[in-house]
């Protein structure tokens, strides 16, 4: 039913939930606030292709413990390829793909006219061997029907530093950049003589000008790239504020600054639990509560820092609601790293609608490897769009009148549009 030219009114149990799936289906997606992707000209940090996504250090995980006749450490030892034949034969032959990771894998074939059903990993091979590397992105974008993507910038990274030193500001619009700073919170030690060595006046008991000098470090860095966002993953037990730890004045008196002055949010991701099993190197950390506390405190204490937050246990989800409602400089974002599965985001993203209405990010997709913002998008689109279905169903069975535009404006929000909003870009 059309009221106006520009208004199109929803009536009706079906024809709601067809625009609903039209929407999460269509809308594109301004952009995925958190992957570890980079542009064309940064060479092979850039991962694509069969091998990676079959390497992916979820799979590894998966591959350690369904086959243990291979250690990880000769896991390791192998070359890629015999590590990705090692996975498929394992993961994919060997059992049925059912994980989460795994059918990612498939979803991503499928969605490039692959014949998922022969299981030919040769052709899957020659595929991506036929085309560049210009091209590819071309079409990943397209296919995840994608906008833009936020890289993660490390300046410790001396193999990406090089590039933004030769090279300078991005400027293949897709990829904005964020400003990765672990090192400054979780190893000041190590962080201390590497700032030293490029010429800022810094001692590691911060006495003197270091709290000035790591501010000067972390706006030198933000007119090199101009970042979207300052990061930074931390420990499940990391507090704020710590008296007795170097991150709380580093905190107060140079990332907050910083990102006040530069326009930008300040964004913590909490509840690493690094290493329980380092022998799975990437793949080895786990998941700890963190203490919302932390949260709360840093959104109190700074009321002119907006902060981007993700966390990842599942058991810190309904309180980063609660605390979101409460400070109107708290934007949750996503359904980070073990929370991406369709069961957990179903959960998630419900709790979020009923307690912050539109006002989050529902998912980003943190891809390392190009290829998986197809899978990743076409599989979190599908959950968002369960959800929507039954929350527009609710509304409408009040009464309200419900439009497609009205829809598809708050699907742009949810799948980032927020983000962009509140950054007013
Ligand atoms: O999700 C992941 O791939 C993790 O290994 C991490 O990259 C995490 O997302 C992070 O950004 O630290
Ligand atoms: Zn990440």
């Amino acid at each position: 039913m059309s009221t106006t030219q520009s208004e199109t009114v929803l009536a009706g149990r079906t024809e709601i939930a067809n625009a609903v799936e039209r929407i999460c289906r269509t809308t594109p997606l301004p952009v995925d606030l958190h992957t570890h992707l980079y542009s064309a000209r940064f060479g092979d940090l850039l991962l694509w292709g069969f091998d990676e996504l079959v390497t992916y250090h979820y799979l590894i995980a998966e591959v350690c413990r369904t086959n243990r006749s291979v250690s990880p450490d000769e896991f390791y030892a192998m070359s890629k390829r015999e590590q990705a034949d090692h996975v498929w034969q394992s993961l994919f032959i060997d059992e049925s793909p059912i994980s989460e990771a795994r059918r990612g894998v498939l979803t991503c074939l499928q969605a490039y006219g692959l014949d998922v059903e022969s299981r030919d990993v040769e052709q899957y091979r020659e595929f991506f061997a036929s085309t560049t590397v210009e091209e590819h992105i071309d079409r990943v974008f397209e296919l995840a029907n994608c906008e833009k993507v936020v890289m993660t910038n490390d300046p410790f990274d001396d193999q990406e530093c090089m590039v933004w030193l030769a090279q300078g500001a991005e400027t293949d619009e897709r990829f904005l950049a964020s400003l990765r700073i672990d090192p400054l919170l979780v190893t000041w030690h190590d962080a201390q003589p590497r700032l030293a060595e490029w010429g800022y006046d810094v001692s590691v008991d911060l006495s003197g000008n270091t709290l000035a000098e790591v501010r000067r470090f972390l706006m030198d860095w933000a007119e090199r790239i101009d970042p979207v966002y300052m990061a930074a993953s931390l420990g499940f037990n990391f507090q704020y504020p710590d008296p007795d730890h170097p991150s709380t004045a580093v905190i107060d008196e140079a990332i907050v600054p910083a990102c006040i002055e530069l326009g930008i949010p300040f964004s913590p991701m909490l509840g690493v639990k690094r290493q329980v099993n380092p022998t799975l190197r990437l793949a080895g950390d786990a998941v700890g509560k963190c203490d919302i506390g932390t949260v709360e405190r840093l959104c109190q204490h700074h009321p002119d820092c907006d902060f981007l937050v993700t966390l990842l246990s599942r058991e810190n989800q309904h309180e980063l609601c609660v605390a979101a409602r409460k400070f109107p400089n708290l934007l949750p974002f996503g359904c980070w790293w073990f929370l991406n599965d369709p069961s957990i985001i179903d959960e998630m993203t419900r709790e979020r609608v009923e307690l912050l209405g539109n006002s989050f990010v529902a998912q980003h997709s943190d891809c390392r490897v190009l290829d998986q913002l197809v899978y990743k998008w076409i599989h979190s689109r599908e959950s968002l769009r369960k959800v929507l279905t039954d929350k527009y169903l609710d509304l409408a069975a009040t009464g309200w009148r419900l439009t497609a535009e009205q829809i598809q404006a708050d699907v742009r929000g949810l799948l980032g549009g927020n983000f962009l909003d509140w950054l007013g870009r």
